[in-house]
């Protein structure tokens, strides 16, 4: 039978996530949808058969028909859906950020490790992207040499009203902090965060562009430039800088065009365009665990670390100066 999925909050990406598990991959169907605003939910609901519903993620979560759990709602509400899903020892594919903050972090960590197995898979979706994959799996095999220095960029075209300072980095950099984790296998261990004047196309009072510097425990650096309101596309790049070579992804170079003297191509627009395949195959991956009563992908060690990463870089932001990392020993359920 296909895995039933209760899909928490109705926003943009939980409704993306709808339709993705409706019509695009396969072993699951949305059998609950639950949003705080009643009506949202029953207008994304309203899109898949035999779908209920509901306000409340645990009266979704007790339905029979429910055998896991997608928690697309805000950062601040993932620790209580998290909890809730663990009483029942349902599965769950958490967007990011796991939670705002590593103390509310560490308590799901506390928690998963109480049932004795790991049941939460962390919505960090470059993981899942072919160009980033394929980075990584360069850099595993050593041809390289040891990785120096990764240059990533992040743009997107403008950011929400709702956007502050610190989101570029607990909001943004965020994915930085996982694809450096991942991508170089090493702990980040200080953040620094330099400010340039903020572009005239930001809205007043957000710091934007960013310069991030992360230091790691393999004695490399991972530098981010963040820019929420660069106005011409969803850019997202990294290259890595090794002992025999570097190796650079996200030029979009997939279709170049000649034409009337130019020569060119198109930019992504958002996310879900950019990292789409990416969604789709993290979500494909989580399902295919679940059916078989496992977990794969990105832990919520994963998810404590990059949210102790992003608190040390809004410190950094906030205060200026090189910020320290302290995490906890790495639980063995994660090692
Ligand atoms: C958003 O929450 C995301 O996760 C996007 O991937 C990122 O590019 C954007 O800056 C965030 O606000």
């Amino acid at each position: 039978a296909p895995l039933g999925v209760a899909v928490i909050g109705a926003g943009r990406m939980g409704a993306d996530h709808v339709r993705r598990i409706d019509r695009v991959i396969s072993g699951a169907r949305v059998t609950a949808v639950v949003d705080v605003d009643a009506e949202r939910a029953k207008a994304v609901a309203a899109r898949v058969d035999g779908c209920t519903a509901y306000t409340d993620p645990v009266a979704a979560m007790a339905a029979a028909d429910v055998d896991a759990v997608l928690v697309a709602s805000p950062g601040p509400a993932h620790e209580a859906a998290l909890l809730a899903a663990f009483e029942r020892d349902l599965p769950v594919l958490c967007e990011k950020p796991l939670t705002p903050d590593a103390a509310s972090a560490l308590r799901v960590l506390e928690a998963e490790q109480a049932l004795g197995h790991r049941r939460v898979q962390v919505g960090f979706m470059r993981r899942y992207d072919p160009e980033y994959a394929r980075l990584e799996a360069l850099l595993r095999t050593g041809q390289l040499g040891r990785p120096l220095m990764l240059h990533n960029r992040h743009r997107n075209v403008a950011s929400p009203p709702f956007f502050t300072s610190a989101m570029l980095i607990s909001d943004s950099v965020a994915h930085e902090a996982d694809a450096t984790r991942w991508l170089l296998g090493q702990e980040i261990t200080a953040v620094t965060v330099l400010r340039p004047a903020p572009s005239a196309n930001a809205p007043d009072a957000l710091q934007d562009p960013q310069f991030v510097v992360f230091e790691t425990d393999g004695g490399a650096l991972s530098d981010v430039e963040i820019f929420v309101n660069c106005g011409f596309g969803y850019q997202v790049q990294a290259e890595a800088v090794c002992e025999r070579g570097t190796a650079r992804i996200g030029d979009g170079h997939a279709l170049v065009t000649n034409t009337a003297g130019r020569w060119g191509g198109t930019i992504a627009q958002d996310w879900t365009e950019r990292f789409g395949t990416a969604y789709d195959r993290e979500v494909q991956a989580w399902v295919d665990a679940a059916r078989h009563g496992g977990t794969t992908g990105p832990s919520a060690w994963d998810g404590y670390a990059a949210a102790a990463v992003c608190e040390a870089g809004v410190t950094a932001l906030r205060e200026g100066g090189r910020v320290t990392v302290e995490l906890v020993e790495k639980p063995a359920l994660y090692r």
